[in-house]
């Protein structure tokens, strides 16, 4: 295609724009009966009859003791950090969604940022130790693309320095480690039902423990501190999911298998795509974890491909494919971290390298191969024209969403 690229004046690819994160809907006709027997009982919300089956269900398919569902994952973090009572600073990676440390900024708490591993993108272990102080109370693993953290290495440090262990397991749904379901490690897990998750609720999330004292705190603390009626045990905030929420994640749960094979099926076209394009680098999973493949994360090395990170997104946006520079610029990045912790950008090498490097491109039920060919013959045009686009300007006239590529960093040095 070369020259027909949109960046060169040419019609979009796409007439609609794809998008990273499009929700996967599930039967749509088992959704809406649920919603109109949810209806009819008049029961919308308060640990309804939807809830308590999604926990069980959740609880079974995980392995796990305990579930306790909850409004969002963001506020699932809280739940779990005040149960766990954390105090001081907790150890979380830097590359993450902001959420993570937002999670715990917003509750008083502090978190540390630290650097990740560049082959998995998940908290380095090594790079831990340096971090703990006498404030340190807690480390939040985050299982980055669904690909689960180096448990064992994170359980060892923790337990070492007494500290609490839990995870941020909002990509991570269907994943496991050695046999064992994503869920079940740590203190306790979070995970994220949001509409652009593998399970959606359109807003929700669960926490899962194998702690039952820490269960019993969760369920308290998601509902104000309510033990029974009018009995008020505890400092408690409102985390509860409604019941249409439940409804959907119910329905979302019984499409997984197809979900799982769809999103494997565009991840294998992808890495076939994207082989032989110099400079690109797909993110893989182990097929032992039983992952849920729900993101395509390919990393662009400058210096060998022609074109940045940025310059690939641009490429995409003029042919209305909107992919996203996910974790950029990384939460060190970000208020209040940037102010409060300027050196931080001196031990976040890994960080920083991915959040310049890292795309996240389009997959889930709303993508098929097709699409997915035609994106890869997209970037290996742009490779070949590496050069002209780099000196081309984004046409003004080009339909659909250009992202804007804004660098907010603060010049280094
Ligand atoms: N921890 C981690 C590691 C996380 O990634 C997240 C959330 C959390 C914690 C917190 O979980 P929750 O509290 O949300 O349960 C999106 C999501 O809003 C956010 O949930 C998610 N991570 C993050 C990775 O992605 P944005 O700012 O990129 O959202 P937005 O509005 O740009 O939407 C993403 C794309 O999805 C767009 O291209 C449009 C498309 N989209 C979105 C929605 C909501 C649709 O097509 N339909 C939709 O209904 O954060």
């Amino acid at each position: 295609m070369g020259t027909e690229l949109a960046i060169f004046g040419a019609p979009p690819r796409f007439s609609e724009p794809l998008h990273v994160g499009r929700p996967n809907i599930g039967d749509r006709g088992r959704f809406l009966a649920r919603v109109d027997k949810m209806l009819d009982r008049r029961w919308l919300t308060n640990n309804g009859p939807y809830v308590a089956e999604l926990e069980a269900r959740i609880a079974d398919d995980l392995e796990v003791e305990h579930c306790v569902a909850v409004s969002n994952a963001t506020v699932g973090l809280q739940v779990a950090a005040k149960a766990l009572g954390l105090t001081g600073q907790v150890i979380v990676p830097a590359f993450t969604f902001v959420a993570s440390a937002h999670a715990l900024r917003w509750i008083g708490l502090e978190p540390v940022l630290c650097d990740v591993d560049p082959r998995t993108h998940n908290l380095d272990p090594e790079r831990i130790g340096e971090l703990i102080t006498p404030a340190t109370s807690a480390i939040l693993g985050v299982h980055v693309w669904g690909r689960p953290c180096e448990v064992h290495a994170l359980t060892e440090i923790a337990d070492e320095h007494e500290l609490k262990l839990f995870f941020d397991a909002a990509h991570a749904y269907h994943g496991s480690l050695s046999g064992v379901p994503i869920g079940n490690f740590g203190d306790a897990e979070v995970f994220s039902f949001h509409a652009t998750k593998f399970v959606n609720a359109f807003e929700g999330g669960a926490i899962t423990t194998n702690d039952d004292a820490l269960a019993e705190r969760l369920r308290l603390a998601r509902n104000f501190g309510f033990a029974g009626v009018d009995q008020v045990v505890a400092i408690g905030t409102n985390a509860k999911m409604s019941e249409v929420s439940a409804a959907m994640a119910l329905t979302s749960l019984e499409s997984l298998p197809d979900f799982v094979s769809v999103n494997r099926t565009n991840h294998l076209s992808y890495a076939r795509g994207l082989e032989d394009l110099p400079g690109f680098t797909l993110a893989t999973y182990d097929p032992a974890d039983d992952p849920n493949y729900q993101y395509v994360i390919v990393e662009v090395d400058e210096a060998v491909a022609g074109l940045s990170r940025d310059d690939v997104v641009r490429v995409l946006g003029a042919e209305n494919v909107l992919a996203r520079r996910y974790f950029y610029p990384g939460c060190h990045r970000m208020e209040p971290y940037s102010r409060e912790d300027p050196s931080a950008i001196d031990r976040l090498g890994v960080t920083e390298a991915l959040s310049e490097r890292v795309v996240a491109l389009p997959t889930g039920t709303a993508v098929d191969v097709d699409d997915v060919g035609a994106i890869c013959e997209i970037l290996a045009a742009a490779v070949e024209h590496a050069a002209q686009i780099r000196a081309q300007p984004v046409p003004p006239a080009v339909e659909g969403w250009v992202p804007e590529v804004i660098d907010p960093r603060p010049a280094k040095g």
